[in-house]
């Protein structure tokens, strides 16, 4: 159950914000060996591994019937409700969209930058305990929005099965080729390419930590990721304006996803660490998938630290994945925030939100990667190139700097360059 950790000196904050650690070493030698055979042989190992982890051997493509049938058939209700969550994260996606803006530095010579969306992207949808559908509009809508223009699908399809929902929102999105590939192999197809799957350029979507070894080793061979993957988190920093039942429910929606799992309550009062405590285990009794949350919670902890500049250096340390600032003054808190993936202020703003409908992505930097990572966005889904543009004039006004520097970095090619235009 959550511990409660009265203000830790400093010097132990370090190890009290320990991410529970995966051991990947060894499972780097099955990936590799997955990896190599679907490399040699193409979509014959890939349905010999689609066997072996999903019963299923057969078709890799599903097929324009099979994606109507899903469409047609979709429960109407939840139909709505993603053709809602999708409108949100369209519309909050879309105006990340930059413009080439053309910058004169100097007289006659124009430097721009523009998006151009990334040719061919893959997206891993798992399979596993919950069908994540949302995951496929947050992959999907950026890199709609991007212009990909060929953006492929693979999940793991049990006895020949996909989620309806999952068929419903890669059509939204405008996918255009699904795979019923898991796993280590469908990382391996869409790196490598086979007869029927085609080779990407980058890859995006969560995993196990097989579907995150296998990412990581194709990374290797060059092909682009989007982002190093751990186990998802939270971290609420409450204040007693929080209500104890909403920071539990939060808390638990998080501990929820996986055994690995963490979940952090910071707060200033021994009296809102206890409510809260009592609230997770009134609550955890009546959750369907307590037995996961459970062990989430055994590496979870509540953390009091009296003094806010503490709490807030605690925080940004730990740069949690989520934030939830249960606090008062939530939006001021907010600007001090500097080290997080996704943060979510007052009290009716649960992570929930996010995960699937207001419009943010989930696709998040886990593992403290938040100090250095955003989280998934059209950026993620384009590159940018620059362009330059200088007039005979523009190079006379450039033309000394640039000789002058190249002929102190000795490359007097480069000088040359320059003066013979001038001359
Ligand atoms: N909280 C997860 C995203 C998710 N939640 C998908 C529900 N479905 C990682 O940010
Ligand atoms: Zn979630």
């Amino acid at each position: 159950m959550l511990n409660i950790i009265q203000n830790p000196a400093r010097k132990q904050w370090e190890t009290l914000l320990q991410r529970p650690t995966a051991l990947y070493s060894d499972i780097v030698a099955s990936v590799e060996s997955i990896l190599e055979e679907v490399r040699e042989n193409g979509d014959k190992a890939v349905r010999k591994f689609n066997q072996k982890f999903d019963n299923y051997g057969g078709d890799l493509l599903v097929s324009e019937a099979e994606i109507q049938k899903a469409v047609k058939n979709l429960d109407k209700k939840l139909r709505k409700a993603i053709e809602q969550a999708y409108a949100n994260i369209y519309k909050f996606h879309a105006k990340q969209v930059e413009k080439p803006k053309k910058v004169q530095t100097m007289q006659g010579v124009t430097c721009w930058r523009k998006s151009v969306g990334i040719e061919k992207v893959g997206l891993y949808i798992p399979g596993g305990t919950a069908p994540l559908f949302s995951t496929v509009l947050m992959l999907g809508v950026p890199a709609q929005i991007a212009g990909c223009k060929e953006v492929i699908l693979c999940t793991p399809a049990r006895n020949g099965e996909i989620h309806p929902a999952v068929l419903f929102s890669a059509w939204k999105v405008g996918v255009h080729k699904i795979f019923k590939i898991g796993g280590v192999q469908a990382i391996g197809a869409m790196a490598f390419g086979t007869e029927s799957v085609p080779k990407v350029y980058k890859i995006f979507g969560p995993g196990n930590q097989f579907v995150t070894v296998a990412k990581q080793q194709v990374a290797r061979d060059g092909v682009a990721i989007d982002m190093p993957a751990g186990p998802s988190e939270v971290m609420v920093w409450a204040d007693e304006t929080a209500r104890p039942a909403f920071v539990a429910a939060d808390l638990l929606s998080q501990a929820e996803h996986g055994t690995d799992s963490q979940v952090i309550l910071v707060t200033h009062s021994l009296k809102v660490a206890e409510k809260v405590r009592q609230e997770v285990q009134k609550q955890l009794l009546t959750l369907p998938r307590n037995e996961i949350a459970e062990k989430a919670l055994a590496q979870s902890r509540i953390i009091v630290l009296e003094k806010f500049n503490e709490a807030l250096d605690l925080v940004n340390l730990y740069a949690p994945e989520h934030l939830i600032l249960a606090l008062k003054n939530a939006e001021k808190v907010a600007e001090k925030i500097i080290n997080a993936g996704s943060v979510f202020l007052g009290n009716y703003t649960p992570e929930s939100a996010g995960d699937y409908a207001s419009g943010t992505n989930h696709t998040l930097p886990t593992n403290g990667f938040a100090k250095a990572y955003s989280g998934v966005s059209v950026d993620s889904f384009v590159r940018k190139i620059t362009f330059q543009k200088i007039t005979q004039k523009g190079l006379q006004n450039i033309g000394e700097t640039i000789a002058i520097m190249a002929e102190n970095e000795q490359l007097e090619a480069h000088k040359r360059a320059v003066t013979i235009r001038l001359a």
